[in-house]
């Protein structure tokens, strides 16, 4: 409360010390207040504000699609709550013109292929940038300035849409700014995914990790595989409330079911795409497959028969590494992920798989003798890298979980660093690329307030601030070796997530927190600052219907 009186009385100083003064000498108030997340790496508040009318235009220079598409996402987006359609039309020059919002590309600029400037006069915008990407990200700058009813499907009456005048030069500090969701565990359906992909984009994120595979279900159609459907996209029960590895649980009884069509997982590939974000698929190899086992038991080193999981944890069936046809059948599986996502990555999982069935497994012990390994955790270096071959040899490259450091590293693998920060600090002395996840910075499935007054969450603690002080690159790392720290990742299992309304409660507003991690130089981050806007910000998400975690009082 505190913080909103000081902050509304910042507010009131700015507008006034920034509105200049009308023709009867009274000072004019104009808020000016910049709720933008991730924060601008510069941002220079101007006096006066931008207004869109019926007249105001959308320019682009030079003639270029991408330009094309992204002005219509912005006129479409203000045509719904506004009741006025901005015309798009390419610009005869590289120059703005009166009331008109121009988008354009120049590749002088100083500033990585990520960033923009955006000048808001109360004459025109305009946007710039090296690429397209860019001008979309100004877009979302953009979008963070007009009043919050911009996000609105209706009409909206009494809403001047207009944009406070500012300077804004930015661009991101990492190149890999990723969100994960675990549709395995509790599946969601596409149009969830489709909105937590476009509510990804409002916060400039650029990588959607879709983990697609689980023990107690495969989401993914195969065409060549119909029982992974058939059999592995359905689980018989769900255990209740918290799962104990020891005692009794109590099952639900209902059936569960639910994956995605290749039809689907297109849709989602191509509305990504026009948010200018990457989806990677993550097939999970060689745990985490009883789903994939209990359809084709030949893959398990004992034969089966397997069931689809009905609780959470780690189990110790997995693919067997001394089986030809394990090796085939994940080829295929891969062979039609690639054809559905075009992402230069595939995410393999790597993580947390017992190797006691390989120890009693004679087909695994004759695999280990005949490729001359020493032991099962070089049987699973072996996996991943002959999966990585593959990969490899239809110009895909792998990320892997940081398990996948143990026994040895694929030669061109990617490691997520999930247990801490130590993979991420050995893998990055070991010249690998890194992508940070770790668990106590970016796990959003952690309570985010006190467990007693919370939903059930599967344990550990997690607050928005502890999210926003987390710094991605480790001091262990010299200058040479921070440069394979891609960025960070918040990710998102969802054993005890049911609801899609309840991973947005998970995920926001953390998520913005990470944004800021991922985007801002270190050296400009401020949490109370950041709460500020977030205030703001987060009535984007109300509009939208985002059933974010409100802030604590
Ligand atoms: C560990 S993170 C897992 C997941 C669980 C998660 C729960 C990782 C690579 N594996 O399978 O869902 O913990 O927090």
């Amino acid at each position: 409360m505190k913080k909103n009186v000081l902050f509304m009385t910042f507010v009131f100083i700015v507008s006034v010390v920034l509105a200049g003064c009308n023709n009867s000498g009274k000072p004019a108030v104009t808020e000016n207040v910049y709720p933008v997340i991730p924060k601008p790496v510069k941002l220079e508040p101007q006096r006066g504000r931008f207004l869109f009318t019926s007249d105001t235009r959308i320019t682009y220079y030079p003639d270029n699609g991408e330009l094309q598409n992204i002005g219509e996402f912005f006129s479409g987006m203000l045509a719904r709550p506004a009741g006025f359609t901005l015309p798009v039309m390419v610009a005869e020059k590289d120059a703005s013109v009166p009331n008109t919002l121009f988008l354009s590309l120049d590749t002088t600029l100083s500033m990585n292929d990520e960033g923009y400037l955006l000048d808001i006069t109360t004459r025109a915008i305009e946007v710039k940038a090296r690429t397209p990407r860019g001008i979309f990200y100004g877009i979302q700058t953009l979008r963070q300035l007009l009043p919050p009813q911009v996000e609105s499907t209706a009409k909206v009456e009494k809403v001047a849409f207009s944009v406070p005048c500012a300077n804004i030069e930015d661009q991101p500090r990492f190149p890999y700014r990723g969100l994960h969701l675990d549709v395995g565990r509790h599946f969601f359906p596409k149009d969830f995914i489709l909105r937590y992909l476009d509510v990804m984009a409002l916060y400039k994120y650029n990588t959607f990790h879709w983990h697609l595979t689980e023990d107690q279900g495969w989401r993914i159609e195969i065409k060549k595989y119909p029982k992974l459907i058939q059999i592995g996209s359905c689980r018989k029960e769900t255990v209740v409330g918290h799962w104990k590895s020891k005692g009794e649980n109590k099952y639900d009884g209902k059936e569960y079911c639910g994956y995605y069509t290749q039809e689907d997982i297109k849709e989602v590939v191509a509305h990504a795409k026009k948010l200018y974000i990457t989806v990677i698929p993550e097939i999970e190899m060689p745990g985490h497959s009883l789903a994939a086992l209990a359809s084709y038991p030949q893959l398990g080193c004992t034969g089966g028969p397997y069931e689809v999981a009905t609780h959470w944890g780690v189990f110790k069936d997995i693919y067997c590494a001394g089986n030809d046809s394990v090796f085939s059948f994940l080829e295929d599986v891969l062979t039609e992920v690639m054809d559905l996502f075009p992402s230069k990555y595939i995410h393999i999982g790597g993580d947390e798989a017992p190797k006691d069935r390989w120890e009693k497994c004679p087909k695994c012990k004759a695999r280990i003798q005949a490729e001359g390994l020493k032991d099962e955790h070089e049987l699973q270096n072996y996996f991943i890298s002959r999966i990585e071959k593959f990969l490899n040899a239809h110009g895909r490259n792998i990320i892997g979980w940081d398990e996948i450091l143990e026994g040895g590293l694929a030669p061109n693998a990617t490691v997520m660093s999930w247990r801490g920060i130590k993979g991420g600090i050995a893998a990055a002395k070991m010249k690998h690329d890194v992508i940070m996840t770790p668990g106590n910075y970016c796990y959003f499935d952690h309570y985010q307030g006190d467990k007693d007054k919370e939903p059930l969450a599967i344990g550990g603690f997690l607050p928005l601030k502890k999210v926003y002080s987390y710094e991605p690159i480790p001091a262990a790392l010299t200058p040479d070796e921070q440069k394979y720290i891609l960025g960070a990742q918040g990710n998102v299992w969802t054993e005890y997530m049911a609801t899609s309304d309840y991973v947005e409660y998970m995920v926001y507003p953390r998520a913005c927190a990470l944004s800021e991690v991922d985007w801002t130089p270190a050296g400009e981050k401020d949490y109370d600052d950041f709460v500020n806007r977030l205030e703001a910000n987060l009535q984007h998400l109300k509009v939208m219907g985002v059933h974010y975690r409100p802030l604590d009082e």
